[in-house]
């Protein structure tokens, strides 16, 4: 705008006084005219740039906006994905307390079973078996093992391993219970009371077919040896064995 009014004095100074006055008058207008325009100009420009700068605040808060969606949107995710991880490890932690406490009651029955095993064993004692043969290692007609060291308690199985013998008690300690089994049978007894215990085949006695039995310490058994003289009148032969037999008890 300047340019255009130092070009209107230009003229101003140059012209006749007559025409002076006329391009004065013509120079103002188009000063005033460019000045409006140029106004307008700026004024138009102004709107623009307003505008434009709206679209650009507009566009800034919808990208500032999307950024915030998108931020919360991954906040949310990497929180799930927290309280998912958290939720996996309070499982597996439950989990791992579970069969920790299985395991445990499954070591603690174990060990009430083998226990309770232990107690039926001791209460039941242990199983002893004696063969009742027709030839063994002490000669015909004989019991094997003929004698027997057990502890109180422990049952004795005499097994008819050959036919045609029995076992029948002939000397039990005081207050022990005897014994009676059948021809060619098996018979099983359990021996509760300490002391020495006689028995014989009734088919074979004759023959020396006799067996002890000592339960538990033995301090006195002179019992035993009394009843044996019994048993030794009845042999004919095998008399040696009833003695070595009671020279184990000990
Ligand atoms: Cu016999």
């Amino acid at each position: 705008m300047g340019a255009i009014i130092g070009l209107a004095s230009f003229f101003m100074l140059t012209a006749c006084d007559s025409e002076k006055s006329d391009i004065a008058e013509k120079a103002k207008e188009i000063a005033t005219e460019t000045s409006n325009s140029v106004e307008q100009v700026v004024a138009d420009t102004s709107d623009k740039a307003k505008e434009v700068a709206g679209a650009a605040s507009d566009q800034a808060k919808e990208i500032a906006s999307d950024a915030a969606d998108k931020a919360n949107e991954v906040t949310a995710a990497v929180s799930d994905h927290t309280k998912e991880l958290v939720s996996d490890v309070a499982d597996k932690a439950e989990e791992v307390a579970v069969v920790t406490s299985d395991s445990a009651e499954n070591v603690a029955a174990e060990v009430e079973t083998m226990a309770a095993a232990e107690d039926s064993s001791n209460a039941a004692g242990q199983e002893y078996i004696v063969k009742m043969l027709n030839n063994g290692e002490d000669g015909m007609m004989v019991f094997e093992p003929a004698f027997l060291k057990v502890e109180k308690g422990a049952t004795v199985k005499f097994e008819a391993t050959d036919a045609g013998h029995d076992s029948v008690s002939a000397y039990v300690p005081d207050g022990a219970e005897g014994w009676k089994g059948d021809n060619s049978k098996d018979i099983t007894v359990t021996l509760d009371t300490e002391g020495v215990y006689l028995y014989k085949c009734t088919p074979h006695i004759m023959m020396g077919m006799v067996g002890v039995i000592q339960v538990g310490a033995v301090t006195d058994k002179s019992g035993a040896e009394k009843a044996s003289e019994e048993l030794l009148a009845k042999m004919a032969m095998g008399k040696e064995r009833l003695g070595k037999y009671l020279s184990e008890v000990k």
